[in-house]
């Protein structure tokens, strides 16, 4: 058996794949909101940061781990695990000092893991992902390398708030004391994957190529991107490696508490969005994923180098080699939510808004925004109408659910350009996409195929893939036996609807350059 985590967002899951049989044996979450409301973190970050700032708990994640673990020993037998892979929401960190290394190789399994890794940290909470505090730290990066795309050329995005190298520097600058006693940077993939394997491990190309500090050219540290972020930061950093780059045993820990074998081994763990790539089966060019999970992301498997002039698009490593392009948009699940909330529907009646108000006369436009975006950057505070009075008005819910959706996917149309595909086939992934309502709309708005795949956890079951493929299963194999698409929910385009859309989406823009000037 081959286990696979996805530490994201809001949750932590396990995929547990048995590559034999072809079965998924087990899928397990724990809810960090849900099941460790003690954090104060109901969509698993601390609510209320000021100054852009979204930190979370990185002993929650910790104490989710032993959850999770505890659940899943109830219910399978994980001495059968032979290998364990994983992945994390990308760009969040995890400071720790010189005491990391000899806690993670003494750990007592008669105490918690929170309890004893906690005296490490030099920072008690994280950065994560929707952090957008360090705007001032990347223009000091940006000025440093001589430009914008320079930073681009050489670490595939252009200095971004969320990335830890800013995130890295705004923690440097304002607590110079505990950067200087920090002696091991972390990602969350990378802190997981340090914690299991009892040794503080490798970040991965994938996942390391959001920090704004990875040379994509050399696949090493950037001597002038860590120069320019902070002192000594090369000390603290591990050297980056390739996904499922095999680390040893499992810590003893996890032997004696769970029942884990100990032969069972560890590999590096990925970023979620490379990981969901490969649980999607998208690790060749040709298809487009769509992840609606807290945030909305659309990537692909990149036939060549290219970055987005614009700077909104990124360039990750692919874990089955080359690289991959990603769009990040912040007001995923979290406006889906808000609206849904607004409107006091629950998902049920949330789900069947776009079908009963599917070729309603005309496009109602709704820039779907209700908090600060990444893509486009901006910081709204609600979102911005245009369209029938019935709709200004807010009377019809089923219509303000449509033209949300419809916002979000005319905005990733019109942000997906610099990459250049056309797709033919879209795969859908991620929480949202259970919504049966969701993938009708993309195929229309993008004149593609819509198709989803059995397992709605991509990150958690590609982290699987990964962890099968360090213990020697080939890629292409598990691919036919993991990663089909659910027979009979491929959904096809409407073609009347195309030029709607085209029109939809040249209004959508001039819309929204006229918000974002202002
Ligand atoms: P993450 O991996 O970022 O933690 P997930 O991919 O697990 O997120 O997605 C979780 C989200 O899915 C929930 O926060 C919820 O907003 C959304 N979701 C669940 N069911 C539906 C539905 N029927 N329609 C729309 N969104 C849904
Ligand atoms: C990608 C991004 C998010 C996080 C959380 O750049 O910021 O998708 O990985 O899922």
């Amino acid at each position: 058996m081959f286990l696979g985590l996805d530490a994201s967002t809001q949750s932590l899951t396990a995929v547990l794949i048995d590559p034999i049989s072809g079965e998924i044996a087990c899928q397990l979450s724990v809810n960090f909101g849900g099941d460790l409301p003690q954090y104060g973190a109901p969509s698993g970050f601390i609510p209320d940061g000021v100054n852009g700032e979204v930190h979370s708990n990185p002993l929650m994640w910790l104490e989710a781990l032993e959850l999770l673990f505890s659940r899943l020993s109830r219910v399978t037998d994980l001495s059968k695990v032979v290998m364990i892979a994983g992945s994390g929401q990308q760009h969040g960190s995890v400071y720790l000092d010189a005491s990391f290394p000899a806690r993670l190789g003494s750990l007592d399994p008669a105490q918690s893991l929170a309890s004893q890794i906690a005296p490490a940290l030099t920072r008690c909470t994280s950065p994560i992902w929707m952090d957008t505090s360090s705007g001032e730290e990347c223009v000091e990066i940006t000025e440093a390398l001589g430009g914008a795309s320079e930073v681009c050329r050489r670490s595939g995005s252009i200095a971004i708030e969320r990335f830890t190298g800013p995130q890295i520097r705004r923690f440097y600058k304002s607590d110079p004391a505990a950067y200087a006693r920090t002696c091991h940077i972390h990602l969350v993939s990378s802190f997981m994957a340090s914690v299991i394997a009892g040794k503080s491990v490798s970040i991965d190309y994938g996942d390391g190529a959001g920090m704004n500090l990875l040379n994509l050219s050399t696949l090493g540290w950037d001597r002038d991107l860590l120069e320019s972020t902070a002192p000594d930061l090369s000390s603290k950093l591990s050297a980056p490696a390739a996904a499922a780059t095999v680390q040893g045993f499992i810590s003893r820990y996890f032997v004696n508490r769970y029942g884990f074998s100990g032969t069972c081994q560890c590999a590096l763990f990925t970023g979620d969005n490379p990981a969901s790539l490969v649980g999607m089966g998208a690790t060749r060019p040709g298809s487009i994923v769509i992840s609606l999970g807290t945030s909305d992301t659309f990537f692909a498997a990149m036939p060549g180098p290219m970055t987005d002039p614009n700077g909104f698009g990124h360039v990750f490593g692919n874990p089955a080699g080359g690289f991959m392009s990603l769009i990040c948009f912040r007001n995923g699940s979290l406006a889906r939510e808000a609206l849904r909330d607004r409107l006091g529907l629950d998902w049920p009646a949330f789900d069947r808004a776009p079908h009963a108000t599917r070729g309603a006369a005309g496009i109602n436009l709704m820039l779907p925004f209700f908090g600060p975006e990444i893509t486009p950057r901006h910081d709204f505070s609600g979102p911005v109408l245009q369209g029938s009075p019935a709709f200004e008005s807010g009377v019809d819910p089923a219509l303000q659910v449509r033209a949300l959706l419809e916002g979000q996917f005319l905005n990733m149309r019109l942000h997906s350009r610099w990459m250049q595909v056309n797709p033919e086939r879209i795969l859908l992934t991620g929480g949202a996409s259970k919504n049966d309502g969701i993938p009708q709309l993309v195929a229309d708005v993008f004149q593609a195929t819509v198709e989803r795949l059995e397992v709605s956890n991509s990150a958690a079951l590609g982290a699987a893939l990964l962890a099968a493929v360090a213990g020697g299963h080939l890629l292409a194999d598990l691919r036919q036996v993991f990663c089909q698409t659910v027979r009979g929910t491929s959904m096809v385009p409407e073609a009347a609807l195309g030029p709607v859309y085209e029109d939809a989406l040249r209004r959508f823009e001039v819309l929204l350059d006229g918000v974002s000037s202002r």
